[in-house]
Protein backbone atom coordinates (compact mmCIF):
# COMPACT_ATOMS: atom_id res chain seq x y z
CA UNK A 1 0.00 0.00 0.00
CA UNK A 2 0.95 3.75 -0.57
CA UNK A 3 1.92 5.82 1.58
CA UNK A 4 -0.77 8.49 0.82
CA UNK A 5 -3.54 5.81 1.52
CA UNK A 6 -2.04 4.48 4.63
CA UNK A 7 -2.22 8.08 5.82
CA UNK A 8 -5.35 8.57 4.90
CA UNK A 9 -6.67 5.40 6.80
CA UNK A 10 -4.58 6.75 9.37
CA UNK A 11 -6.80 10.20 9.73
CA UNK A 12 -9.50 8.72 7.94
CA UNK A 13 -13.00 8.95 10.24
CA UNK A 14 -15.29 6.42 9.79
CA UNK A 15 -17.70 7.86 8.00
CA UNK A 16 -14.89 8.92 5.29
CA UNK A 17 -14.07 5.60 4.74
CA UNK A 18 -17.62 4.37 4.34
CA UNK A 19 -18.06 6.91 1.53
CA UNK A 20 -15.05 5.34 0.03
CA UNK A 21 -16.06 1.90 0.49
CA UNK A 22 -19.99 3.14 -0.57
CA UNK A 23 -21.51 1.27 2.23
CA UNK A 24 -22.15 1.39 6.47
CA UNK A 25 -19.17 -0.20 8.27
CA UNK A 26 -21.87 -1.47 10.78
CA UNK A 27 -19.35 -2.30 14.00
CA UNK A 28 -16.70 -0.03 12.81
CA UNK A 29 -16.42 1.14 16.19
CA UNK A 30 -14.56 -2.33 16.90
CA UNK A 31 -12.20 -2.14 14.74
CA UNK A 32 -8.60 -2.44 15.85
CA UNK A 33 -6.90 1.18 15.64
CA UNK A 34 -4.85 1.37 12.47
CA UNK A 35 -6.56 -1.71 10.69
CA UNK A 36 -6.44 -1.45 7.23
CA UNK A 37 -9.75 -3.29 5.56
CA UNK A 38 -9.86 -5.82 3.18
CA UNK A 39 -12.09 -3.67 0.95
CA UNK A 40 -9.56 -1.25 0.47
CA UNK A 41 -6.54 -3.32 0.31
CA UNK A 42 -4.43 -3.72 -2.83
CA UNK A 43 -6.43 -6.54 -4.91
CA UNK A 44 -4.61 -9.79 -5.47
CA UNK A 45 -2.54 -9.54 -8.57
CA UNK A 46 -1.96 -13.09 -9.10
CA UNK A 47 -5.61 -13.86 -9.55
CA UNK A 48 -6.42 -10.24 -10.98
CA UNK A 49 -4.10 -11.20 -13.97
CA UNK A 50 -4.34 -15.22 -13.95
CA UNK A 51 -0.87 -15.76 -13.03
CA UNK A 52 0.88 -18.56 -10.78
CA UNK A 53 1.08 -17.71 -7.11
CA UNK A 54 4.91 -18.71 -7.48
CA UNK A 55 5.35 -15.75 -10.05
CA UNK A 56 7.31 -12.69 -8.36
CA UNK A 57 5.69 -8.93 -7.74
CA UNK A 58 7.98 -6.83 -8.37
CA UNK A 59 5.75 -3.77 -8.19
CA UNK A 60 2.61 -2.86 -7.86
CA UNK A 61 2.28 0.35 -8.99
CA UNK A 62 2.49 0.40 -11.66
CA UNK A 63 1.86 -3.47 -11.74
CA UNK A 64 5.29 -5.39 -12.58
CA UNK A 65 5.59 -9.18 -12.37
CA UNK A 66 8.60 -11.90 -13.30
CA UNK A 67 8.69 -15.42 -13.64
CA UNK A 68 11.19 -17.34 -12.08
CA UNK A 69 13.75 -19.56 -14.55
CA UNK A 70 11.92 -23.09 -13.74
CA UNK A 71 8.30 -21.35 -14.61
CA UNK A 72 9.53 -20.74 -17.89
CA UNK A 73 9.99 -24.55 -18.97
CA UNK A 74 6.95 -24.76 -21.29
CA UNK A 75 8.08 -24.66 -24.91
CA UNK A 76 5.57 -22.08 -25.50
CA UNK A 77 5.29 -19.37 -22.27
CA UNK A 78 1.26 -19.75 -20.96
CA UNK A 79 -0.05 -16.63 -19.35
CA UNK A 80 0.19 -18.16 -16.35
CA UNK A 81 3.73 -17.85 -16.54
CA UNK A 82 4.36 -14.65 -18.36
CA UNK A 83 6.34 -11.78 -17.25
CA UNK A 84 3.95 -8.10 -16.70
CA UNK A 85 5.72 -4.76 -17.23
CA UNK A 86 3.58 -1.81 -17.39
CA UNK A 87 5.09 1.78 -17.22
CA UNK A 88 1.21 3.26 -16.61
CA UNK A 89 -2.13 2.29 -15.71
CA UNK A 90 -3.76 -0.48 -17.53
CA UNK A 91 -6.43 0.68 -19.65
CA UNK A 92 -9.62 0.12 -17.63
CA UNK A 93 -12.86 0.13 -20.07
CA UNK A 94 -11.48 -1.13 -23.39
CA UNK A 95 -14.17 -2.33 -25.81
CA UNK A 96 -13.15 -4.03 -28.22
CA UNK A 97 -16.47 -3.27 -30.26
CA UNK A 98 -15.55 -0.19 -31.32
CA UNK A 99 -11.24 -0.66 -31.35
CA UNK A 100 -9.89 1.43 -33.75
CA UNK A 101 -6.28 1.61 -34.96
CA UNK A 102 -5.04 4.85 -36.85
CA UNK A 103 -2.19 5.22 -38.95
CA UNK A 104 -0.83 8.68 -39.06
CA UNK A 105 2.46 10.82 -39.40
CA UNK A 106 4.59 12.88 -41.60
CA UNK A 107 5.19 9.92 -44.14
CA UNK A 108 1.75 8.34 -44.31
CA UNK A 109 -0.25 8.54 -47.84
CA UNK A 110 -2.94 9.63 -46.05
CA UNK A 111 -4.38 9.54 -42.28
CA UNK A 112 -6.49 6.35 -42.12
CA UNK A 113 -8.41 4.31 -39.38
CA UNK A 114 -9.10 0.78 -39.61
CA UNK A 115 -11.79 -0.88 -37.06
CA UNK A 116 -10.87 -4.26 -35.42
CA UNK A 117 -12.94 -6.10 -37.33
CA UNK A 118 -11.98 -4.70 -40.70
CA UNK A 119 -8.58 -5.79 -39.84
CA UNK A 120 -8.99 -8.79 -38.61
CA UNK A 121 -11.12 -9.52 -42.29
CA UNK A 122 -9.19 -7.53 -44.73
CA UNK A 123 -5.39 -9.06 -44.14
CA UNK A 124 -4.24 -12.25 -44.44
CA UNK A 125 -3.40 -13.91 -40.97
CA UNK A 126 -0.15 -15.65 -39.55
CA UNK A 127 1.04 -17.11 -36.32
CA UNK A 128 4.51 -16.75 -35.14
CA UNK A 129 6.52 -17.79 -31.43
CA UNK A 130 8.38 -14.89 -30.35
CA UNK A 131 10.84 -13.89 -27.96
CA UNK A 132 9.72 -10.96 -25.87
CA UNK A 133 12.65 -10.02 -23.43
CA UNK A 134 12.42 -6.61 -21.50
CA UNK A 135 15.36 -4.51 -22.29
CA UNK A 136 16.08 -4.49 -18.28
CA UNK A 137 16.25 -8.09 -17.62
CA UNK A 138 18.85 -8.96 -15.17
CA UNK A 139 19.60 -5.14 -13.65
CA UNK A 140 19.52 -6.69 -10.53
CA UNK A 141 22.71 -7.37 -10.90
CA UNK A 142 24.61 -4.68 -12.19
CA UNK A 143 27.06 -2.69 -9.56
CA UNK A 144 26.61 0.08 -8.93
CA UNK A 145 22.95 -0.60 -9.13
CA UNK A 146 20.53 1.19 -11.74
CA UNK A 147 17.00 2.65 -10.98
CA UNK A 148 14.05 0.50 -11.87
CA UNK A 149 12.64 -2.70 -12.48
CA UNK A 150 15.11 -5.24 -10.36
CA UNK A 151 14.46 -7.73 -12.79
CA UNK A 152 16.43 -10.79 -12.28
CA UNK A 153 15.75 -13.71 -14.83
CA UNK A 154 12.14 -13.79 -15.53
CA UNK A 155 11.43 -10.76 -17.98
CA UNK A 156 11.22 -13.23 -21.02
CA UNK A 157 8.82 -15.08 -22.48
CA UNK A 158 8.14 -16.77 -26.04
CA UNK A 159 4.38 -17.20 -26.97
CA UNK A 160 2.47 -17.62 -30.06
CA UNK A 161 0.98 -14.95 -31.51
CA UNK A 162 -1.60 -14.47 -33.65
CA UNK A 163 -2.81 -11.62 -36.29
CA UNK A 164 -1.96 -9.48 -39.14
CA UNK A 165 1.56 -8.36 -40.40
CA UNK A 166 2.21 -4.53 -40.17
CA UNK A 167 3.99 -4.42 -43.61
CA UNK A 168 0.71 -5.38 -44.92
CA UNK A 169 -1.29 -2.49 -43.21
CA UNK A 170 1.67 0.16 -44.32
CA UNK A 171 1.38 -0.96 -47.87
CA UNK A 172 -2.30 -0.68 -47.86
CA UNK A 173 -2.43 3.16 -46.23
CA UNK A 174 0.69 3.73 -48.36
CA UNK A 175 4.42 4.99 -47.07
CA UNK A 176 6.02 7.35 -48.70
CA UNK A 177 9.58 7.44 -49.65
CA UNK A 178 11.26 9.58 -47.14
CA UNK A 179 9.73 7.28 -43.74
CA UNK A 180 12.49 6.33 -41.02
CA UNK A 181 10.55 4.97 -38.52
CA UNK A 182 7.27 3.87 -37.27
CA UNK A 183 6.08 4.78 -33.12
CA UNK A 184 3.34 3.19 -31.68
CA UNK A 185 0.31 5.25 -29.50
CA UNK A 186 -1.56 3.20 -26.72
CA UNK A 187 -4.73 3.56 -24.48
CA UNK A 188 -2.95 3.29 -21.26
CA UNK A 189 -3.13 5.50 -18.88
CA UNK A 190 0.17 8.11 -17.02
CA UNK A 191 0.64 7.07 -13.24
CA UNK A 192 -0.03 11.02 -13.10
CA UNK A 193 -3.88 10.32 -14.84
CA UNK A 194 -2.76 13.45 -16.83
CA UNK A 195 -4.49 12.22 -19.89
CA UNK A 196 -1.94 14.39 -22.39
CA UNK A 197 0.44 12.33 -21.06
CA UNK A 198 1.30 9.13 -22.45
CA UNK A 199 3.49 6.65 -20.02
CA UNK A 200 5.59 4.86 -23.53
CA UNK A 201 5.20 5.81 -27.02
CA UNK A 202 8.10 3.73 -28.66
CA UNK A 203 8.77 2.56 -31.81
CA UNK A 204 11.48 1.01 -34.71
CA UNK A 205 12.85 1.63 -37.66
CA UNK A 206 10.83 0.94 -40.55
CA UNK A 207 13.06 -1.91 -42.02
CA UNK A 208 11.84 -3.53 -38.35
CA UNK A 209 8.43 -2.67 -39.15
CA UNK A 210 8.10 -4.44 -42.48
CA UNK A 211 9.55 -7.67 -40.94
CA UNK A 212 7.33 -10.59 -42.03
CA UNK A 213 7.29 -11.78 -38.32
CA UNK A 214 6.46 -7.87 -37.05
CA UNK A 215 2.20 -8.12 -35.93
CA UNK A 216 -0.23 -6.51 -35.19
CA UNK A 217 -2.06 -9.48 -32.96
CA UNK A 218 -5.17 -10.12 -32.01
CA UNK A 219 -4.37 -13.31 -29.90
CA UNK A 220 -2.12 -14.77 -27.53
CA UNK A 221 -1.90 -18.40 -27.42
CA UNK A 222 -4.77 -18.72 -29.62
CA UNK A 223 -6.86 -16.87 -27.22
CA UNK A 224 -7.94 -13.12 -27.21
CA UNK A 225 -4.83 -11.38 -25.45
CA UNK A 226 -5.55 -11.25 -21.82
CA UNK A 227 -5.77 -7.81 -20.86
CA UNK A 228 -2.73 -7.09 -19.14
CA UNK A 229 -0.38 -7.65 -22.29
CA UNK A 230 -2.59 -5.27 -24.81
CA UNK A 231 -6.11 -6.78 -25.52
CA UNK A 232 -7.81 -5.93 -28.23
CA UNK A 233 -4.70 -5.24 -30.20
CA UNK A 234 -0.73 -5.36 -29.60
CA UNK A 235 2.21 -4.74 -32.04
CA UNK A 236 4.81 -7.79 -31.65
CA UNK A 237 8.16 -7.29 -32.70
CA UNK A 238 10.43 -9.90 -31.40
CA UNK A 239 13.69 -10.04 -30.90
CA UNK A 240 14.47 -6.60 -29.84
CA UNK A 241 13.26 -5.12 -26.46
CA UNK A 242 9.96 -6.18 -25.91
CA UNK A 243 9.22 -2.25 -24.70
CA UNK A 244 9.22 -1.77 -28.93
CA UNK A 245 6.03 -4.39 -28.31
CA UNK A 246 3.35 -1.78 -27.64
CA UNK A 247 -0.01 -3.06 -25.65
CA UNK A 248 -2.94 -1.61 -26.46
CA UNK A 249 -2.44 0.02 -29.80
CA UNK A 250 -4.88 2.26 -31.61
CA UNK A 251 -2.23 4.76 -33.20
CA UNK A 252 1.02 4.29 -35.08
CA UNK A 253 2.55 7.00 -36.76
CA UNK A 254 4.89 6.55 -39.76
CA UNK A 255 7.59 9.01 -39.09
CA UNK A 256 10.05 10.97 -41.66
CA UNK A 257 12.33 11.36 -38.04
CA UNK A 258 13.57 9.07 -35.42
CA UNK A 259 10.36 8.69 -33.44
CA UNK A 260 10.15 10.64 -29.99
CA UNK A 261 7.57 9.59 -27.75
CA UNK A 262 7.61 8.91 -23.84
CA UNK A 263 11.05 6.14 -23.21
CA UNK A 264 12.01 6.95 -27.17
CA UNK A 265 14.52 9.59 -26.28
CA UNK A 266 17.28 10.08 -23.48
CA UNK A 267 18.60 7.79 -22.22
CA UNK A 268 15.27 5.12 -22.05
CA UNK A 269 16.31 1.71 -23.87
CA UNK A 270 19.84 3.06 -24.52
CA UNK A 271 22.57 2.19 -23.72
CA UNK A 272 26.38 3.61 -23.89
CA UNK A 273 27.11 3.80 -27.78
CA UNK A 274 31.20 2.65 -26.51
CA UNK A 275 32.26 1.02 -23.09
CA UNK A 276 32.11 2.77 -20.36
CA UNK A 277 33.58 1.87 -16.48
CA UNK A 278 31.00 1.04 -14.01
CA UNK A 279 29.76 4.44 -12.32
CA UNK A 280 30.22 6.70 -15.00
CA UNK A 281 28.37 9.03 -15.93
CA UNK A 282 27.29 9.02 -19.89
CA UNK A 283 25.81 11.94 -21.89
CA UNK A 284 22.30 11.59 -23.49
CA UNK A 285 23.80 11.89 -27.11
CA UNK A 286 26.46 9.25 -26.29
CA UNK A 287 23.49 6.52 -25.76
CA UNK A 288 22.41 4.65 -28.84
CA UNK A 289 19.04 2.96 -28.68
CA UNK A 290 18.62 -0.74 -28.45
CA UNK A 291 17.67 -2.73 -31.35
CA UNK A 292 18.56 -6.68 -31.44
CA UNK A 293 18.52 -8.06 -28.21
CA UNK A 294 21.75 -9.83 -27.24
CA UNK A 295 22.05 -13.92 -27.12
CA UNK A 296 20.83 -15.56 -24.19
CA UNK A 297 19.73 -18.63 -22.55
CA UNK A 298 17.86 -20.00 -19.66
CA UNK A 299 18.25 -23.85 -17.57
CA UNK A 300 13.78 -24.45 -16.70
CA UNK A 301 15.15 -27.78 -15.73
CA UNK A 302 15.54 -29.27 -12.78
CA UNK A 303 14.94 -25.90 -10.00
CA UNK A 304 18.23 -24.45 -9.00
CA UNK A 305 18.84 -26.23 -5.61
CA UNK A 306 17.72 -29.56 -6.81
CA UNK A 307 19.26 -33.17 -5.39
CA UNK A 308 20.73 -35.91 -6.99
CA UNK A 309 22.31 -39.95 -6.11
CA UNK A 310 25.59 -39.88 -6.84
CA UNK A 311 26.19 -42.34 -10.09
CA UNK A 312 22.53 -40.99 -11.54
CA UNK A 313 23.09 -38.58 -14.48
CA UNK A 314 21.39 -35.30 -14.04
CA UNK A 315 18.89 -34.17 -17.37
CA UNK A 316 18.68 -30.68 -17.79
CA UNK A 317 17.03 -28.51 -20.41
CA UNK A 318 15.76 -25.02 -21.13
CA UNK A 319 16.13 -22.04 -23.86
CA UNK A 320 18.07 -19.95 -25.60
CA UNK A 321 17.37 -16.65 -28.12
CA UNK A 322 19.58 -13.94 -29.77
CA UNK A 323 17.53 -11.06 -30.87
CA UNK A 324 17.31 -11.16 -34.63
CA UNK A 325 19.93 -14.02 -35.30
CA UNK A 326 19.86 -17.99 -34.57
CA UNK A 327 21.77 -19.36 -31.78
CA UNK A 328 24.39 -22.07 -33.49
CA UNK A 329 25.62 -23.34 -30.18
CA UNK A 330 24.43 -24.25 -26.59
CA UNK A 331 27.23 -25.58 -24.25
CA UNK A 332 27.40 -26.31 -20.72
CA UNK A 333 30.17 -26.23 -17.43
CA UNK A 334 30.14 -27.59 -14.19
CA UNK A 335 33.48 -26.56 -13.20
CA UNK A 336 32.76 -22.81 -13.17
CA UNK A 337 33.76 -22.30 -16.66
CA UNK A 338 36.96 -23.92 -17.16
CA UNK A 339 35.49 -26.60 -19.75
CA UNK A 340 32.83 -26.71 -21.54
CA UNK A 341 30.49 -29.25 -23.02
CA UNK A 342 27.90 -29.54 -25.91
CA UNK A 343 24.20 -29.29 -25.06
CA UNK A 344 21.95 -30.57 -28.28
CA UNK A 345 19.96 -27.39 -29.52
CA UNK A 346 16.49 -27.26 -31.33
CA UNK A 347 16.19 -25.53 -34.47
CA UNK A 348 13.47 -22.24 -34.10
CA UNK A 349 10.10 -22.99 -34.44
CA UNK A 350 10.11 -19.74 -36.85
CA UNK A 351 12.64 -16.96 -36.72
CA UNK A 352 12.58 -14.53 -33.67
CA UNK A 353 11.10 -18.13 -31.17
CA UNK A 354 13.38 -19.10 -28.58
CA UNK A 355 14.89 -22.56 -29.39
CA UNK A 356 15.60 -25.42 -26.92
CA UNK A 357 18.44 -27.08 -25.55
CA UNK A 358 19.29 -30.19 -23.31
CA UNK A 359 21.78 -32.46 -22.23
CA UNK A 360 22.59 -35.27 -19.17
CA UNK A 361 25.29 -34.49 -17.40
CA UNK A 362 27.71 -36.77 -15.23
CA UNK A 363 29.16 -35.72 -12.07
CA UNK A 364 32.68 -37.62 -11.08
CA UNK A 365 31.85 -37.36 -7.05
CA UNK A 366 29.51 -35.89 -4.58
CA UNK A 367 29.47 -32.91 -3.27
CA UNK A 368 28.14 -28.90 -4.34
CA UNK A 369 28.40 -28.00 -8.17
CA UNK A 370 27.03 -25.35 -10.54
CA UNK A 371 25.77 -25.94 -14.56
CA UNK A 372 26.74 -22.84 -16.14
CA UNK A 373 24.87 -22.59 -19.45
CA UNK A 374 26.49 -20.48 -22.18
CA UNK A 375 24.88 -19.68 -25.99
CA UNK A 376 26.47 -18.69 -29.22
CA UNK A 377 24.96 -16.78 -31.50
CA UNK A 378 25.16 -17.51 -35.67
CA UNK A 379 27.66 -14.66 -35.54
CA UNK A 380 29.55 -16.37 -32.83
CA UNK A 381 29.04 -14.14 -29.84
CA UNK A 382 28.98 -16.04 -26.95
CA UNK A 383 27.11 -15.22 -23.54
CA UNK A 384 29.38 -13.08 -21.11
CA UNK A 385 29.68 -15.63 -18.07
CA UNK A 386 29.47 -13.36 -15.50
CA UNK A 387 28.48 -9.63 -16.30
CA UNK A 388 28.36 -7.83 -19.50
CA UNK A 389 29.41 -3.94 -19.59
CA UNK A 390 28.36 -2.20 -16.99
CA UNK A 391 25.13 0.70 -18.34
CA UNK A 392 23.82 3.56 -16.35
CA UNK A 393 20.42 2.18 -17.03
CA UNK A 394 20.94 -1.77 -16.42
CA UNK A 395 20.08 -3.04 -19.73
CA UNK A 396 21.29 -5.73 -21.32
CA UNK A 397 22.59 -8.53 -18.46
CA UNK A 398 23.19 -11.74 -20.71
CA UNK A 399 25.16 -13.09 -18.33
CA UNK A 400 25.32 -17.31 -18.14
CA UNK A 401 22.40 -18.58 -16.46
CA UNK A 402 23.50 -20.90 -13.32
CA UNK A 403 21.93 -23.41 -11.30
CA UNK A 404 23.42 -25.07 -8.19
CA UNK A 405 23.16 -29.05 -7.86
CA UNK A 406 24.15 -30.97 -4.67
CA UNK A 407 25.41 -34.71 -5.32
CA UNK A 408 24.53 -36.85 -2.23
N1 LIG B 1 1.16 0.46 -24.16
C1 LIG B 1 2.20 -0.11 -23.54
N2 LIG B 1 2.93 -1.01 -24.19
C2 LIG B 1 3.98 -1.59 -23.59
C3 LIG B 1 4.36 -1.22 -22.26
C4 LIG B 1 3.56 -0.27 -21.58
O1 LIG B 1 3.79 0.09 -20.43
N3 LIG B 1 2.49 0.27 -22.25
N4 LIG B 1 5.49 -1.78 -21.70
C5 LIG B 1 6.50 -2.26 -22.65
C6 LIG B 1 7.59 -2.96 -22.02
S1 LIG B 1 8.80 -2.01 -21.31
C7 LIG B 1 7.69 -4.33 -22.06
S2 LIG B 1 9.05 -5.14 -21.44
C8 LIG B 1 6.59 -5.15 -22.64
C9 LIG B 1 6.06 -6.14 -21.63
O2 LIG B 1 5.09 -6.95 -22.20
P1 LIG B 1 4.18 -7.90 -21.31
O3 LIG B 1 3.67 -7.12 -20.14
O4 LIG B 1 3.10 -8.38 -22.20
O5 LIG B 1 5.05 -9.05 -20.85
O6 LIG B 1 5.50 -4.36 -23.10
C10 LIG B 1 5.86 -3.15 -23.71
N5 LIG B 1 4.70 -2.51 -24.26
MO1 LIG C 1 10.61 -3.44 -20.86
Amino acid sequence: MDFKRRNFIKKATLGSLAAVIGADIVYGDNMPKGYNLLALQDPDPFKLFDKDVDMTLLNSKPWNMEAKAHLLDDKITPNKFMFLRNNGIIPEDINADNWTLTLDGESVEKTKTYTLNELKTKFKQYSYQLTLECGGNGRSEFSPPAKGNQWTIGAVSCAKWTGIRLKDVLADVGVKDDAVYIGYHAADIHLSRDPSKEPISRGAPIAKALQDETLLAFEMNGEPIPLAHGFPLRLVAGGWPASVSGKWVNRISIRNVEHDGPKMTGSSYRVPCKPVAPGEKVKDEDMCIIESMPVKSLITLPKSGAIIDKGKKLEIRGHAWAGELEVSKMEYSIDFGSTWKTCAVEKPVNRLAWQHFSASIAFPEKGYYEVWARATDSQGISQPMLLPGWNPKGYLNNACHRIAIKVA
